[in-house]
């Protein structure tokens, strides 16, 4: 027998309610239930330590499925910093809701413990991506859009300038535009606490995507985000396009145009992919597995869904079908 009309209204109430409840644990809202990502801690730029070009003297901590950590974790890839800075790669505790090394690191079993080590504040965040001085023991920067900056100034024996100076005020343009619509717009999105909330954030998004596609299409192939050569601008698109059919458009919602529609940005996509050093960077079954398994009140199944393989992503965009006024959608038996 069906549940009761009344029955079935308590408990879509009774949901809504915990539902908000538990969305409040992911992330603060404001009273129109927009995304407010919380403020980090260490989020100054400093400047190079003078022991930077010292073999090991730091450590990037990264996770794999952070798209914050991604970024820095490219730089550090792109401009082959290795000898000077280990990458130490933390995994995910779900159930504790903190990130875990996989052994012991400076004598510290989880981030949470790294971060009382090198003094920060009882109740700081202990959040990836962030630089460690080993023999200090202090955290020097850890928000990822300085993160990538420092990195990019960071003595390398042979890694680009991403930040060319011919180009300096169209990548600060595309930075910041990426940082709020696209970066943290996938999140704004999925995060929503309202429709229209949702839709404002989802709107802005495929606004600056079709942005970034119409400019990418008018380089015919060529060039990068802001201009000739490679730019932080890329680095910071990167992680959220590679992640988009992956994870983003299943579970935050984000499914208006799928990257093939978007070929200025699929192509792309394919050479940022290619170039040295960054396949090593994607982990698309961790990818998964952390976000649909951690993501509870969005994903209560915590069921992991097959996802294409990454290597249909990125290469020529998917053949389209070679009657444009064919009507796919019906139905012929
Ligand atoms: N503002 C930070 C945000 C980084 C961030 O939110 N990292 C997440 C993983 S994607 C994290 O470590 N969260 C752990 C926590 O909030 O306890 C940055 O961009 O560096």
């Amino acid at each position: 027998m069906p549940p009761s009309p009344l029955l079935v209204r308590v408990a879509r109430g009774a949901w809504q309610w915990q539902w908000q409840q538990l969305m409040g644990g992911l992330g603060p809202a404001d009273s129109e239930g927009n995304y407010r990502r919380p403020e980090g801690a260490f989020a100054a730029l400093p400047a190079v330590p003078a022991d930077a070009a010292e073999p090991e003297a730091h450590v990037l901590v990264v996770g794999r499925s952070c798209p914050w950590a991604h970024r820095a974790w490219l730089v550090w890839s792109l401009r082959q910093l290795a000898a000077s800075i280990t990458l130490v790669v933390v995994e995910p505790d779900p159930a504790a809701g903190r990130w875990r090394f996989s052994e012991a690191f400076l004598g510290c079993e989880t981030l949470q413990e790294l971060y009382t080590q090198c003094g920060a504040a009882a109740g700081t965040r202990a959040t990836v991506p962030v630089l460690v001085s080993r023999k200090s023991r202090q955290i020097v920067v850890g928000e990822s859009a300085r993160l990538i900056e420092l990195l990019n100034h960071w003595p390398s024996p042979a890694g680009p300038d991403l930040e060319p100076p011919a180009q300096r005020q169209a990548t600060q343009h595309w930075r910041e535009l990426l940082q709020g619509r696209v970066n943290d717009g996938v999140y704004r999105c999925g995060f929503a606490r309202s429709q229209a909330a949702y839709d404002r954030a989802e709107t802005a998004l495929f606004d600056a995507l079709g942005e970034a596609d119409a400019l990418l299409q008018q380089h015919g192939g060529d060039g990068w985000l802001s201009g000739p050569e490679l730019s932080l601008a890329d680095v910071q698109l990167f992680p959220t396009l590679i992640r988009l059919e992956l994870v983003y458009a299943p579970l935050f919602g984000v499914s208006r145009r799928p990257l093939w529609q978007l070929p200025g940005l699929w192509r792309w996509r394919s050479r940022f992919h290619g170039l040295p050093g960054v396949a090593a960077t994607c982990w698309p079954e961790a990818w998964r597995r952390d976000y649909f398994g951690a993501l509870f009140p969005l994903h209560p199944s915590g069921i992991v869904p097959a996802g294409p393989p990454l290597a249909t992503l990125v290469g020529e965009p998917p053949a389209r079908p070679n009657r444009p006024d064919a009507n796919h959608d019906r139905f012929e038996p």
